[in-house]
């Protein structure tokens, strides 16, 4: 008798996200800085591309310390970008072609531009004081040794008032405070007013941090030192399960469904992540957890790059497809605004591997279960960009890094080669769209420089090749569309502890898919076991992949990845 599987219908389970980053996609008046005008002469691309929801990073109002991740007017667009009318135009194009948008929602933080801190600022007794993180000194110094993500202390001396004010982020971002009801209203009216324009979601960033511990607690520091980045302290604190089930019920209402909700979360831990997925508790859909992308950071932070093991790599993302396969859904992603790109950095961009390992690193992540995200270029495989001098980047975070490792004594060498392999600015430079000036991104100067391999990587290169990485991708996307098992299937590991091979299982009542890929350049012959034999290649990254297995043994060439389908019954 046929079994017929009740099937979730979340329509984000089955969606493939793309990110923009709007200053670097596509510049449409030449000033070197993309625009809303400069994505909608671009859509086609992602139309063809075939995903379904686009995540736009922000494009509202900011002094762009942080680019634009330093809100000053939740309710505008940057004139760097266009204008409202711009953004609807964006809107109503996307949902023409059938394609949804996600809008970046910054609120664990504001420009300290924003009128709402302006007002803070002005005096200890204004209505919106309490609308930030304000307090006292403590013996002539900082209220405590929290230490900011972007270097130094986490609090700015006011002069004026007399106190000093809590920024996790760059001092000209100020931490909002959520224990107020006051500010989470004034939040959800923005979320509502986006909403009511049309928005089908949002990306909320650093969402995780909004609730500090009780009484801002000094964390634990190693022996000398004056900063401690304190996750234990304000990431998934005590309150943030209730502000955003709040947060939910006061913006959604009982619409929610309709709309995705991701939480951009930092340290989040799987049973954390449990909490905030749980469809029953209604909070959020699904969580970017930073696990698989902090296996290479060295115990002095991101830019102490240890190099690649490809075993902690392969665990931390099995880990998650385990604790999430019962409650709660995952995102899956290896590129976005803040991460170096994915092909140099776990794969390998020796123009020999290039195009395989991209395509392999894909195959690996698409075959997952949960929502995969794209960032602009990474179809492409876009790579990182040659930085030498600290001149060549534009971050914040690298400069600031930069300065703080000099004032320290520190190794500038070292610093720099951290930079250069995981700095931000790797995933920001110019989407390369051909191999013309400025690789089509812009008439003018570009306000990041494009990487000089725009001349053979680019998209017009890549759309008219039956077999380049954007094809590739095209047809993972499709594959997420039409085949259930990849929604629905169980995952189980396979050889979690071969430094060289990755193989996964997914499985539904009906059928079994193996996902196997060497990341590697040496060939390998590998013992997938009797069970596959007599199964059907579903997709290669490789000419003359035998299309069926007739062995237990499969010779596999460097960055060789496959998906293969069978019918369970076929060894039952
Ligand atoms: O990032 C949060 C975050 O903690 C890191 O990923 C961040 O990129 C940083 O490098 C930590 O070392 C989000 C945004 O995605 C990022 O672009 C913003 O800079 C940050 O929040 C502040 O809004």
């Amino acid at each position: 008798m046929a079994m017929t599987e009740p099937r979730d219908v979340a329509w984000w389970k089955s969606a493939v996200v793309y990110q923009i980053y709007p200053r670097s996609f596509a510049d449409s008046d030449g000033d070197g800085v993309g625009d809303l005008r400069g994505i909608i002469g671009r859509l086609d691309h992602l139309q063809a591309l075939g995903i379904d929801v686009i995540w736009l990073s922000p494009v509202y109002r900011s002094p762009h310390v942080d680019n634009g991740y330093d809100i000053s007017d939740y309710r505008d667009i940057d004139p760097l970008f266009g204008t409202l009318a711009d953004f609807d135009t964006l809107l109503a194009r996307v949902h023409e072609l059938g394609m949804k948008l996600v809008m970046d929602l910054v609120v664990n933080h504001t420009s300290d531009e924003h009128p709402w801190f302006v007002e803070s600022r002005s005096s200890q007794n204004n209505a919106k004081r309490d609308w930030y993180i304000w307090r006292d000194g403590r013996d002539g110094a900082e209220p405590n040794n929290w230490g900011s993500l972007f270097s130094g202390s986490a609090w700015e001396w006011d002069q004026t008032t007399g106190q000093y004010y809590l920024h996790l982020f760059d001092r000209k971002q100020p931490d909002l405070n959520w224990n107020n009801p006051q500010l989470r209203k004034a939040v959800q009216d923005t979320m509502i007013w986006w909403v009511e324009r049309g928005v089908d979601g949002f990306r909320m960033d650093v969402i995780n941090f909004i609730s500090k511990a009780e009484g801002l607690p000094d964390a634990a520091a190693a022996e000398g030192q004056r900063y401690v980045v304190a996750f234990s302290e304000f990431a998934d604190g005590p309150h943030v399960h209730e502000y955003l089930a709040e947060m939910t019920r006061e913006v959604f209402g009982g619409r929610d469904g309709e709309f995705i909700k991701i939480g951009e979360m930092p340290g989040v831990t799987p049973e954390q992540a449990r909490l905030y997925t749980d469809p029953d508790r209604a909070e959020l859909d699904m969580v970017f957890q930073f696990e698989h992308v902090s296996v290479d950071h060295g115990p002095a932070g991101k830019f102490d790059y240890v190099g690649l093991d490809l075993v902690a790599l392969k665990k931390a993302l099995h880990r998650w497809q385990v604790a999430l396969a019962d409650t709660g859904w995952n995102s899956l992603y290896w590129n976005n605004h803040d991460q170096p790109r994915v092909v140099s950095r776990f794969g390998d961009d020796d123009p020999r591997y290039w195009a395989a390992s991209a395509k392999a690193l894909g195959t690996v992540l698409h075959g997952m279960r949960g929502t995969p995200f794209l960032y602009q270029g990474e179809e492409l495989g876009m790579t990182n960009y040659p930085f030498r001098t600290v001149h060549d980047h534009r971050d914040l975070e690298a400069v600031n890094f930069h300065k703080s490792v000099l004032e320290l004594g520190g190794d500038e060498a070292a610093a720099l080669s951290g930079l250069a392999k995981i700095g931000r600015d790797n995933a920001r430079t110019p989407m390369q769209w051909d191999a013309g000036p400025n690789a089509g991104f812009s008439t003018g100067d570009p306000w990041l420089a494009v990487n000089p391999n725009h001349t053979w990587l680019n998209a017009a290169a890549q759309i008219s090749s039956a077999d380049s990485v954007f094809t590739h991708y095209q047809t993972l996307i499709r594959l997420r569309h039409e085949l259930p098992i990849f929604v629905d299937g169980d995952f189980t590991p396979l050889m979690e502890d071969d430094p060289q091979i990755w193989a996964y299982t997914r499985m539904t009542s009906t059928a079994k898919l193996l996902m196997i890929a060497n990341c590697g350049r040496d060939s390998r012959t590998v013992d997938v076991g009797p069970q596959w034999i007599a199964a059907d290649l579903l997709l290669a990254n490789l000419p003359e992949t035998p299309v069926t297995v007739t062995s237990r043994w499969l010779d596999l060439a460097g960055w060789d990845a496959r998906f293969y389908l069978s019918a369970r019954m076929r060894w039952r």
